[in-house]
């Protein structure tokens, strides 16, 4: 009945991954990886055909009730509704723990001469920078015009001091499980930030809040949620979805075997 299928990330690999199914059975392509509970729960309510067929004013409604219902949905079943302008919420985690402005910390460490500990009124202290960039979603979804606010990553790196020797950087998720990395060449542009508001708006947990990268020219999936460390290191370790097929380099329009128009 959802007009659009579930875009969960295990079901659309890029061609040529290891763990694709068998050729004999391509029928269970878009069923494997996926906990049960979530189609169960879209089948049930029909809210992906409710979505779309709603009126604007309801719309709106359903969108904030929805991102409600993910904000605090501890199974990470609504993980996968089509929420307010098109986003979708995802996370690899079945429950992320919440972080408020006194316990969170972002830490910066690696082949750095100045290890540092960030809290948030620390980063809200630094200078803000603002993009305005579509978000493009390797398994296709594009939210247009989307403004981001944060620190400039390049300017936490030069803080720190990277060293010499360094070549890439490493990032990690206080969901305990998704990680992800650029060169070090890719986290000093100008369009990656370390990112505390989205929309306008401070980051949602949903979302990755209180803070998550913002990796502008590159697939949403480099945009890291609920960012706690990043890590300088000698070379570029696979993120979480790269180790399970998408490109490392993963530039909008020029990887994952897609054309999609650029994004920064
Ligand atoms: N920690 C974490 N970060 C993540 C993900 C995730 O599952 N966990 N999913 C990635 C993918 S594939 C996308 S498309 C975006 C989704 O961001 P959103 O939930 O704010 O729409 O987050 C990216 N960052
Ligand atoms: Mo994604």
């Amino acid at each position: 009945m959802n007009p659009e299928r579930p875009a969960e990330h295990p079901a659309q690999r890029p061609r040529g991954h290891s763990e694709e199914p068998s050729e004999e059975h391509p029928g269970e392509r878009g069923e494997r990886g996926t906990p049960i509970g979530r189609r169960v729960l879209l089948g049930t309510l029909g809210l992906g055909a409710l979505g779309v067929a709603a009126a604007p004013t309801l719309q709106r409604g359903l969108e904030s009730l929805l991102a409600g219902a993910a904000d605090k949905d501890p199974t990470g079943l609504t993980g996968l509704l089509p929420n307010g302008g098109g986003f979708r919420y995802y996370s690899v985690a079945s429950s992320v723990p919440r972080k408020s402005a006194r316990t969170y910390r972002l830490t910066v460490d690696g082949l750095v001469d100045r290890p540092t500990a960030y809290t948030l009124a620390d980063l809200r202290a630094l200078p803000q920078t603002r993009l305005v960039r579509d978000v493009q979603c390797v398994t296709g979804w594009r939210v247009p015009d989307t403004p981001f606010e944060g620190v400039r990553l390049s300017r936490l790196l030069d803080a720190a001091g990277v060293r010499p020797i360094a070549k890439a950087v490493r990032f990690t998720c206080f969901d305990g499980t998704y990680t992800e990395s650029l060169t070090l060449d890719q986290a000093r542009r100008a369009d990656v930030l370390v990112a505390l508001r989205m929309q306008d708006k401070d980051l949602a947990h949903a979302h990755g809040g209180p803070v998550r990268l913002y990796v502008a020219p590159m697939y949403f999936y480099k945009s890291a949620k609920w960012l706690s460390g990043i890590t300088v290191t000698e070379d570029v370790r696979p993120g979480y979805w790269e180790e399970r097929g998408y490109d490392v380099d993963a530039w909008v329009g020029r990887s994952n075997g897609r054309d999609d128009e650029p994004t920064s």
